[in-house]
């Protein structure tokens, strides 16, 4: 199949790492097109965490000065893909999304969209949290699915 004629850049930092337990979305070609570019840090840093029940990876936006720069995955994705990666960050109601620089291991600078969350309780800034590597894990494992039983309150209590 052949992507549309248009491509986006989008960082994965989360389950959609190679490895990670939504990565299959990016490699399944029904949901459309995707290319692994290189791996890369976000220019800027950010807070990254796990939290919640269900272990969810999220990225806080608008936190100036707190965080890391994050490790990731560069992906170029058509427009199918990216529709499809929007249902499932459940984009916009959980996961907002924008445009950041990340610095590539291929040494080049690349703008790509990011998926993060733009409002969150003030616990999720307690910095002691933050990593700036995301890996799912025996201690902590990502819960698939949630998004099927969770309630509102349940994603912000963590
Ligand atoms: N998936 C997206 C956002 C967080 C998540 O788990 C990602 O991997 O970048």
């Amino acid at each position: 199949m052949f992507p549309d004629k248009r491509l986006f850049q989008v960082f994965v930092y989360g389950t959609l790492k190679k490895g990670e337990p939504n990565h299959h979305w990016l490699t399944n070609k029904d949901n459309g097109f995707a290319r692994f570019e290189c791996k890369g840090t976000t220019e800027k840093k950010f807070p990254l965490l796990i939290a919640t029940k269900y272990n969810i990876p999220f990225l806080l936006d608008n936190a100036p000065d707190t965080g890391h720069n994050i490790c990731g995955e560069v992906y170029s994705v058509d427009e199918t893909m990216f529709k499809n990666l929007d249902e499932l960050e459940d984009y916009p109601e959980l996961y907002d999304r924008n445009v950041f620089n990340v610095n590539g291991l291929d040494g080049n600078s690349h703008q790509c969209w990011i998926y993060l969350l733009k409002k969150y309780p003030d616990e999720f800034l307690k910095k002691e949290r933050f990593i700036s590597e995301y890996k799912d894990s025996v201690e902590k494992p990502y819960c698939e699915n949630y998004l099927d039983t969770c309630t509102p309150e349940d994603l912000y209590n963590s």
